[in-house]
């Protein structure tokens, strides 16, 4: 007999809705203008969000708005979703479409009475919210690299693959949004017991569950920092197999010493064949095992640390019914953001372009949102999004090359060549507003900060130095600042936890700097170690190689002597 376990409330609502259904029904058709507390949970398995717009605080009662977040494998979509996502935002969201670091994309401030027309409206557009967020396997990362390769074509098959097999079954979502309420169609019908999801059973998985897909020359979608990430190996064109990563991870809760960032280790090499096989016998062993009382220590990689590689990896091959052959020594060696123009290989070509902080709006002094729009309406591009939170327009003709470009210097837009390397490599999470877990600003306050870095780079002549800094409003870690060459995370209002030591190439996590860095002087903070940099540096060596070789004393030893000469 199972050993008893006080559950977690979520999976309380989990097991009593009726494979996510639970009280949605009848509480989106009531007066209020918010969801009930199994309800917001639920939601998050149909892709919403339910939020307050925190600016609004203090002003009489929460003003509640949802979040719509849509899953699009490996970022790929096409110029009509993108327009209507566009569209989408203006009529029912807060003007703005935001590119997250999982190649998504979210609507923000969607009012509840507007929920049920939004979510249908998306999937009219064939895209679906199902799954985006929740206990489930999230969106696929697959890089989104525009080379017309055979190698590339299939890691996106892939991704459609795992995508498809890992999506809930339930009917759920069919009937909750994708029926008329207008029309009379049924569409509260509830489950009935026949309903099976074959992977994850009732309650689903204990936690969110991710999963990368990268080759060993790029690895931009951060493989080692998955629940799942896979490493796909090629000879000749064609891919011979895939090492596969478990127990990445970022989320940290710092008041539960217990928790902590993770890069993923290599379990297993897998063939084409065999891979998807695997990968089902690894989630269902986090679904399983998976702690189910204490949602800050769900998530698989504090499964690997309770058991330890070796037994977990005997686990799922338990599950599997097969043997897993020993990883290979393949691993990643580069990192492409893919930003500027790009040839196919097929006579077009793609063009990159960085979106500051994934936010697609319109501005006074940039009409970021408008340039977007009219690229696709008028060149009807392929569209890509980046894990930093940037698009790619793909199959661009040589002759609509300097039409793309016109375009964009139109609405005031820079083109990827002219932004600073600090920029174009840097990544903030949404925070304030509309982020519940937020503590300190992210994406409001790194534009700042990244003017004054700017400054400083250009003085020392390390304009071009190409290192990441990610910046997070709490330390969730919702753009992976755990293993960039700069982290800033949130932990307090206006104070920041700065990390050095990561790299561009993601396969080593960054150390603490200071903690508590008031946000007006993360960038003194980090000037001194600039100058060091400068002066120290071995050949070719990276900012975060260089944190990662001196060691937090004896930065701190050299930042204290500038301060005190
Ligand atoms: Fe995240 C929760 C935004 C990628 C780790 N994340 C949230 C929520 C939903 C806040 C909440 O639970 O109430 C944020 C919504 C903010 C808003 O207003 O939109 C949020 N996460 C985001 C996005 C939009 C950040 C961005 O600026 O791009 C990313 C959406 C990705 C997507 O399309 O699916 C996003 N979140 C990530 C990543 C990066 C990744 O997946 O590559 C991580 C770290 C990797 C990981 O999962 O370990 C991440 N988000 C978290 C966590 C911590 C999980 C943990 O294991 O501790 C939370 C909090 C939670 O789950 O309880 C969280
Ligand atoms: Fe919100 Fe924290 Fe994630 Fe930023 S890192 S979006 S503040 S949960």
């Amino acid at each position: 007999m199972s050993e008893e376990i006080k559950l977690s409330p979520v999976e309380h609502f989990k097991q009593g809705s009726q494979h996510l259904r639970g009280d949605i029904p009848a509480e989106l058709v009531d007066e209020n203008n918010f969801f009930g507390k199994g309800s917001v949970q639920l939601l998050k398995h149909h892709g919403a969000y339910q939020q307050d717009n925190r600016d609004a605080r203090g002003q009489g009662g929460k003003a509640y708005i949802f979040m719509v977040r849509s899953k699009i494998p490996g970022g790929r979509l096409t110029s009509e979703q993108l327009l209507a996502q566009l569209d989408l935002c203006e009529a029912i969201g807060n003007a703005t479409l935001r590119i997250t670091s999982r190649q998504a994309l979210q609507l923000h401030g969607v009012l509840k009475e507007n929920l049920h027309q939004c979510i249908r409206l998306i999937n009219q557009s064939q895209l679906t919210t199902l799954g985006a967020c929740g206990d489930i396997n999230r969106n696929v990362m697959c890089c989104p690299s525009p080379a017309n390769s055979e190698v590339q074509r299939e890691i996106e098959r892939l991704s459609d693959a795992i995508a498809e097999h890992l999506a809930p079954k339930t009917r759920a979502y069919h009937e909750l949004w994708l029926t008329d309420p207008a029309s009379g169609e049924k569409q509260l019908a509830g489950g009935g017991e026949e309903e099976v999801e074959p992977i994850y059973g009732k309650t689903y998985l204990p936690r969110k569950f991710k999963i990368g897909i990268c080759t060993p020359e790029d690895n931009c979608i951060d493989v080692y920092t998955h629940d799942l990430g896979l490493i796909a190996i090629h000879q000749a064109g064609r891919i011979t197999g895939y090492n596969v990563l478990v127990g990445g991870g970022q989320g940290v809760t710092p008041v539960n010493k217990n928790t902590f960032p993770a890069l993923g280790q290599k379990l297993a090499y897998a063939t084409p064949e065999q891979v998807l096989d695997v990968i089902t016998a690894v989630v269902q062993v986090q679904r399983d095992f998976g702690n189910r009382a204490n949602r800050k220590l769900a998530r698989l990689k504090y499964l690997i640390h309770a058991w330890g590689l070796p037994a977990f990896k005997a686990k799922v091959e338990e599950y599997l019914g097969a043997p897993l052959a020993a990883p290979t020594a393949d691993d990643v060696q580069g990192f492409n953001d893919h930003l500027g123009w790009e040839e196919q290989g097929d006579g077009l070509a793609a063009y990159g372009l960085n979106i500051e902080n994934g936010r697609l709006q319109n501005t006074d002094a940039l009409q970021l949102k408008t340039a977007v729009r009219q690229i696709c309406e008028e060149l009807k591009p392929g569209i890509r999004l980046t894990s930093h939170q940037s698009i790619l327009f793909t199959d661009i003709a040589p002759e609509n090359r300097d039409k793309l470009e016109a375009v964009l210097r139109r609405y005031g837009v820079t083109l990827s060549a002219d932004i600073s390397a600090a920029r174009r490599w840097s990544m903030a999470c949404v925070a304030w507003p509309t982020c519940g877990l937020a503590i300190a600003e992210s994406e409001r306050a790194l534009p700042g900060m990244i003017d004054q870095l700017e400054a400083e780079l250009e003085r020392l002549d390390l304009s071009n130095e190409r290192f990441t800094i990610r910046m997070t409003g709490c330390p969730n870690g919702c753009v992976r600042p755990y293993n960039s060459d700069i982290g800033l995370v949130g932990k307090a209002k206006d104070k920041y936890t700065i990390y050095l030591g990561g790299r561009l190439l993601g396969n080593r996590l960054n150390f603490v700097y200071k903690d508590m860095a008031p946000g007006g002087e993360v960038v003194a903070m980090l000037a001194p170690l600039f100058t060091y940099f400068k002066q120290q540096r071995e050949d070719g060596e990276s900012f975060g190689d260089f944190c990662h070789r001196k060691g937090k004393d004896d930065l701190l030893a050299f930042a204290e002597n500038v301060a005190t000469p």
